[in-house]
């Protein structure tokens, strides 16, 4: 049966204004962290009366901010919010029970909240109170703002970027292990965007002994959008993988401000100490194959309520990563040249003996930046 031309464009307008409320969510990327990047805007007789945005962790939820600007005009009115209203008492008192009170009519939420904390009850309390709920609308593209967020609480797991750069013929270092700078000025910034909305950067001893690296983000406020001039910009935290305590305690990202951790098995021992003295965090984790368990440190690190790694290791680490299902997306910025054969490539994936056993990927986006390709692929596993 078609539906009637009011209930269609009713549906429209449901989509129009969450749409709004998602962009506003946006404004969050890179300030929310652990908290979700969440939107809201308020609609009375089709006209927008109030708006609000999250943050950052502490700070009012989206849901209040725009009660605030709506005042009075919230009663009777529609909320469209990008994620379900929140039920419990937290860092800031419950969202629900704010909606209920400024009489609004009617909730539009683009999906359940994951965290076990809400979970349906934030939409229960609603309803309850006689307010209609309707959950789903554009909820693919509010998921799309926090997937590491989701499966932190869906899976217990970071969601994790494998960010790499290489030729055009996919070398990443020459045999001689030079590897500074194959790509240009815009796609290094590129990446610095992709940091700064991180919890944590990963990477691995080979990478820390060959180019002591920073993992810091270098861009100021008034360089990220949204941010505010001269609000901080969040550091992630620097993981490094490092079965045995061999980072060197005068490493330069230890000296950063920020966190840094080195997750390895190794018994402690001089070497551990050092580094706890120079200000590094050490965690024991349970081994794998001689290694560090890839997948208990990233249970790990959800469990620290990390939610999006940046991993920008070697091949060793990458293909591990990859190989171990730990790999959301790849992130590949690949430079106009050639490296040729001696060249080393960008995965170590061990056992790769038949068509059969590739890595299949679907491919997200593929885009230019600057004189650089920039492609965004998902394992298919
Ligand atoms: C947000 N912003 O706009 C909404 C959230 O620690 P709290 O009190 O800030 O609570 C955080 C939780 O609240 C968060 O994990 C999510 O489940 C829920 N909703 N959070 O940070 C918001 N609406
Ligand atoms: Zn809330």
């Amino acid at each position: 049966m078609a539906l009637s031309r009011p209930v269609m464009a009713a549906e429209g307008a449901d989509r129009f204004h969450m749409a709004r409320a998602i962009r506003l969510a946006e404004r969050g990327r890179y300030t929310t962290d652990p908290n979700p990047r969440v939107g809201c805007v308020l609609v009375r007789d089709g006209q927008v009366v109030g708006e609000g945005w999250h943050r950052r962790t502490g700070e009012p939820h989206a849901e209040p901010l725009a009660l605030a600007q709506a005042g009075e005009r919230a009663r009777d009115a529609t909320v469209y919010v990008t994620l379900e209203p929140c039920s419990h008492h937290g860092r800031t008192p419950p969202c629900a029970e704010a909606l209920v009170s400024a009489g609004v009519a009617r909730v539009v939420c683009a999906m359940v909240d994951p965290n076990p904390r809400v979970a349906g009850r934030g939409i229960e309390r609603l309803r309850q109170a006689g307010i209609a709920v309707e959950v789903g609308c554009l909820e693919s593209q509010a998921r799309a703002l926090n997937p590491g967020f989701i499966k932190r609480h869906e899976q217990g797991r970071p969601y994790v970027r494998c960010k790499l750069g290489a030729s055009l013929d996919g070398r990443t270092a020459l045999a001689t292990g030079e590897s500074k700078w194959i790509t240009a000025e815009a796609a290094r910034r590129d990446v610095q965007r992709w940091r700064a909305r991180s919890s944590a950067i990963v990477t691995g001893l080979g990478t820390v002994l060959g180019d002591d690296p920073s993992l810091n983000v270098r861009l100021s406020a008034a360089e990220l959008p949204s941010m505010e001039p001269g609000e901080p910009v969040r550091q992630p935290w620097r993981v490094v993988v490092d079965s045995y305590w061999r980072t060197p305690p005068e490493s330069r990202m230890i000296g950063l401000p920020g966190r840094t951790l080195i997750a390895g098995i190794g018994p402690m021992n001089e070497a551990a100490n050092a580094l706890e003295a120079a200000g590094a965090e050490l965690i024991r984790l349970p081994e794998h194959g001689g290694r560090v368990d890839l997948s208990a440190l990233m249970t790990e690190l959800a469990r620290r309520e990390i939610n999006e790694v940046l991993l920008e290791a070697g091949s060793t680490l990458s293909g591990a990563a990859v190989c171990a299902g730990l790999v959301d997306e790849i992130l590949l910025y690949q430079a106009p040249c050639l490296m040729g054969q001696a060249a080393k490539g960008l995965f170590d994936l061990p056992g790769i003996d038949t068509m059969a056993d590739r890595v299949a990927l679907e491919i997200l986006e593929v885009r230019r930046i600057g004189v650089d390709l920039r492609i965004r692929a998902r394992p298919n596993l």
